[in-house]
């Protein structure tokens, strides 16, 4: 994977204090890019991810700018995206819970589907003026109830949910503005990532942040819905680079990016208690309440296309994965255990 620097390009992402947009945003500033994000107002900071690469603004060397918006906030989008003038954007904002769009259709349509839409108006009046290329976070669940397997970018959608149903929509648009406005605009389907930066919502995260808390007495059992799903799970920092690499390519296109390997939720519970030296059957108990109306069974990848033409390939196993998750969180479990010994 190459890490020569790019001088003088500008990329903007949307989404940059979420899991993606935070390594992403790393990546890109070490390539030397002029970075732009966009952060939802908030009560409370939310910006969290991307504490430790925020720089003053005001000072010369400033490489890092965050500005406020929404994707459903498309004239703002669009003052923007011409204000920046960026070379790249990367469309990673979503509401990306599959479960709470069941609670929340009508706004995961707005934010993750017509929000997508936003951008890319957004960016065929900047092409207008100069070329920009656009990268839309799309998603394995588009495969929903697959059709076949391991699934490829030929694999046919069948959604199953309102975030699937949304995703699908911007990937379609996508391809569109491609074609009929000649943008640079390529969709990632990306197959699961996950990292100790996953939100805890997320089956990985809440299963390493419950296991660690479980090994230092500070939490006694850990409530999870359907434990027989499979997913091909990578590690988010390899699948940043891919992001990257799409829109380097010389042609727009759309690429899977996945580890080509999967298991259930319960074989992660191995990993990761095992890694503890507990066993998981004796904290673990079923809630109906994370039970979706609609499940995703089963979601293998194939990402031949990728390899092939971009050189990308996913370099960190699901053990390994959930092995670095564990060291991440048992130094935050630590921390709070300490926090209340002192109380
Ligand atoms: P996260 O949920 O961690 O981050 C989502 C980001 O979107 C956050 O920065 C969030 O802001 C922002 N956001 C949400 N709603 C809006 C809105 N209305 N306007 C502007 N920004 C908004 O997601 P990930 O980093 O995991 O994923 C990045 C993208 O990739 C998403 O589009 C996701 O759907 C997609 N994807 C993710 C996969 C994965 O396994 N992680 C796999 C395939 C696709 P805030 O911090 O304020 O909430
Ligand atoms: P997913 O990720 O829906 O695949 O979407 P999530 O981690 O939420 O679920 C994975 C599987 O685990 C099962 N599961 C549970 N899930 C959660 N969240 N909480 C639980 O308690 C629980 N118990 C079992 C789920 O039913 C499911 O089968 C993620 C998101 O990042 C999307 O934005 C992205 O597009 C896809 O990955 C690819």
């Amino acid at each position: 994977m190459n890490a020569q620097k790019s001088a003088e390009k500008k990329a903007l992402i949307t989404g940059i204090t979420g899991q993606d947009g935070s390594y992403l945003a790393e990546l890109l500033l070490e390539k030397g890019y002029e970075v732009h994000g966009i952060v939802r107002r908030s009560s409370t900071f939310n910006t969290e991810r991307i504490d430790q690469i925020y720089m003053d603004p005001h000072e010369e060397d400033a490489k890092l700018f965050l500005h406020y918006g929404d994707l459903t906030d498309g004239q703002s989008l669009t003052n923007l995206v011409l204000d920046v003038a960026p070379d790249e954007i990367y469309n990673l904002g979503a509401q990306s819970h599959v479960r709470v769009s069941f609670d929340a259709p009508v706004y995961t349509v707005q934010a993750t589907g017509v929000g997508a839409l936003n951008v890319l108006e957004a960016a065929r009046q900047l092409n207008k003026q100069k070329p920009v290329r656009v990268y839309q976070a799309s998603s394995s669940e588009m495969f929903g109830d697959v059709l076949e397997t391991p699934q490829s970018e030929k694999t046919p959608f069948q959604p199953q949910s309102p975030y699937a149903c949304a995703k699908v929509y911007a990937y379609h648009q996508t391809v569109n503005y491609r074609h009929a406005y000649d943008l640079f605009a390529s969709n990632g389907i990306l197959f699961n990532h996950e990292s100790p930066r996953r939100g805890e919502t997320f089956v990985t995260r809440k299963i390493t942040r419950a296991a660690t808390r479980i090994k230092l007495g500070l939490q006694e059992k850990l409530y999870l819905g359907n434990l027989d799903a499979k997913r091909d799970w990578g590690y988010a920092k390899d699948y940043v680079v891919g992001m990257w690499m799409i829109l380097q390519h010389h042609e727009p296109d759309d690429f899977v990016l996945a580890t080509g390997e999967t298991y259930t939720i319960r074989q992660f519970l191995d990993y990761t208690f095992g890694y503890l030296d507990l066993d998981w059957n004796n904290y673990v108990e079923i809630d109906p309440r994370y039970f979706r109306p609609t499940e995703v069974d089963l979601l293998l990848g194939d990402c031949s296309k990728a390899k092939q033409k971009l050189g990308w390939e996913a370099t960190t196993t699901c053990k390994e994965l959930a092995e670095l998750m564990v060291d991440h969180d048992l130094a935050l479990a630590r921390q709070e255990a300490l926090a209340q010994s002192q109380a």
